[in-house]
């Protein structure tokens, strides 16, 4: 059995990951690819009661540390209970989100080192790690834009333009540091034009 491929989706709030993932998955699905479409947090049904804790706002405010271990127990549950099989069955796997999300608002939002979350990276993880992540970047103002237009915000949305300002920084530094992985596309042009820039980079894993 071929091993499958991880392919995650990553970028700021509102720039179009939940829009362009079900456009991937058909197309992939044109390919006769069997797609596992997943997100984090979530994914599992125990993973997306910790989802649950980490969005919902709550009175007693959430440490940087336990938001952070959190979406890493999160993650534990989704490797072994979805990721992993699916791969090792030979089925792709398209995740909303994954560590990268980390590195970028644990990491830039909150001011966690990277080293520490690193560390919790090799840990939970091992040697797994996408074999390609479709960065969607957009000016921060654009995709809160979007996003607010649905309504209530849970905790991460209802922070301030600077967080997200960090948290854009951080993911261009990821992508800086993995240029081989982390494929950048411009998420502030037609919708069109974004899938044709998607479908161009998922082509030459295709091949
Ligand atoms: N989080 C974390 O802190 N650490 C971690 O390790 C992980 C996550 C894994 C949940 O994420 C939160 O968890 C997230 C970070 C944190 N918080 N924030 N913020 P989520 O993925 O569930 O939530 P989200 O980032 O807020 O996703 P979103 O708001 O649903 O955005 P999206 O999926 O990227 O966008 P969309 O829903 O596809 O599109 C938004 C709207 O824009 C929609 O009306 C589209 O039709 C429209 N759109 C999309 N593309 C275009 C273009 N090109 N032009 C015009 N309009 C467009």
């Amino acid at each position: 059995m071929i091993r499958g491929k991880f392919i995650t989706l990553e970028g700021g709030e509102g720039v179009g990951k939940t829009t362009n993932l079900a456009f991937i998955k058909d197309y992939l699905q044109q390919h006769n690819i069997t797609v596992v479409v997943t997100r984090e947090p979530g994914g599992t049904v125990l993973a997306e009661k910790i989802r649950h804790i980490l969005l919902d706002k709550h009175s007693e405010a959430i440490s940087e540390h336990a938001e952070l271990l959190l979406m890493f127990a999160a993650r534990a549950q989704h490797i072994k209970h979805v990721i992993e099989p699916a791969l090792a069955q030979g089925r792709w796997v398209l995740c909303d989100r994954f560590t990268d999300a980390t590195y970028a608002y644990q990491g830039g939002g909150r001011n966690m080192r990277s080293s520490t979350i690193e560390c919790l990276e090799n840990l939970v993880q091992g040697p797994l790690r996408p074999d390609l992540t479709l960065l969607l970047d957009a000016p921060v103002e654009i995709g809160i834009e979007r996003a607010r237009k649905r309504g209530a915000f849970d905790r991460f949305e209802a922070e301030k333009i600077s967080f997200f300002e960090q948290v854009r920084r951080a993911y261009l530094l990821q992508a800086e540091l993995h240029p081989e992985r982390i494929k950048l596309i411009k998420a502030n042009q037609p919708l069109a034009d974004v899938q044709r820039a998607l479908i161009e980079v998922i082509h030459t894993l295709l091949r």
